[in-house]
């Protein structure tokens, strides 16, 4: 078979523009492709809720394949291990309770297993505002990356869903935007983001899920963000509250959402 560049290019050109224009409206919109962002888009498809995740970066996982310090292990204990393997992550004991995976492993698993089960993921796309109509959030809008860090001024566009989640990490950018543009207290239990408190693993870890909710109407929270909102400690490289937290935001709105 001869190749033509042209089709090359039309084929690229198509089938992204199809995909971005049938993403303009959808159940759910993740921003952040981090490790709590991935498993709830993961999950969220999976239960067939139609899910788009928006990712800044060129690459997705966030956080993940850094693992510590660069050195590209994770860990995660034993109340999470089930979702290692529902991702079919590979992993080892390396204490009672605390087991090793590869950062890049698991960064591939949960994105290959997120696209998979249907979650359409977009990278290179930055959340710059949301959409609000009265007191509930309605989308987000978006633009391309490259346009901020080229300080363009260049108008952005939208994206509609009936639920929007934060998984933007330490962050919290969407709440924070949130917390600017509207007149009403964000659902905390001071009315504003708390900010992330200094690390403390066990508490971190533990507290987590709890803190995995709804922030503002139609606006939920999930991984380091939802620490971050409602002023819990940050945990290091200890990754199954991500995973814990992103499977719950996931179940939160799916049951929401029936
Ligand atoms: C589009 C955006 C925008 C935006 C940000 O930081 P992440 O990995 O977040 P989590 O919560 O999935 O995982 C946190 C974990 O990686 C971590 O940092 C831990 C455990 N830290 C503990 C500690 O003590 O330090 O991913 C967030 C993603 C990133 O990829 C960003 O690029 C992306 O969100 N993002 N995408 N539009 N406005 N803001």
């Amino acid at each position: 078979m001869k190749l033509d560049e042209i089709t090359i290019s039309k084929g690229i050109i198509d089938i992204y523009f199809r995909d971005l224009k049938d993403s303009l409206e959808s159940d759910v919109i993740v921003v952040g492709g981090g490790p709590a962002g991935l498993t709830a888009a993961y999950y969220l498809a999976k239960a067939g809720k139609k899910t788009v995740l928006l990712e800044r970066a060129l690459k997705i996982g966030g956080g993940m394949p850094g693992g510590g310090i660069m050195f590209n292990k994770i860990v995660v204990q034993e109340s999470s291990r089930f979702i290692l393997d529902e991702f079919d992550i590979n992993y080892e004991e390396y204490e009672k309770g605390y087991y090793i995976a590869s950062s890049i492993e698991s960064t591939a698993q949960l994105t290959a297993k997120a696209a998979k089960a249907g979650a359409k993921i977009f990278n290179l796309i930055s959340v710059e505002d949301v959409m609000i109509r009265g007191d509930q959030i309605t989308g987000a809008v978006i633009n391309w990356t490259a346009v901020q860090m080229a300080n363009l001024h260049i108008d952005p566009i939208t994206m509609r869903s009936k639920y929007l989640i934060d998984a933007t990490g330490h962050d919290t950018e969407i709440v924070k935007i949130v917390e600017r543009k509207i007149e009403d207290r964000l659902f905390t239990p001071t009315g504003k983001i708390m900010g992330e408190k200094s690390m403390w693993a066990d508490n971190a870890e533990n507290i987590i899920e709890e803190h995995t909710k709804e922030v503002y109407n139609n606006l939920f929270v999930c991984g380091m963000a939802a620490n971050a909102a409602f002023g819990a400690p940050r945990m290091g490289p200890i990754f199954g509250g991500m995973l814990l937290s992103g499977k719950k935001v996931a179940e939160l709105i799916i049951e929401r959402d029936n």
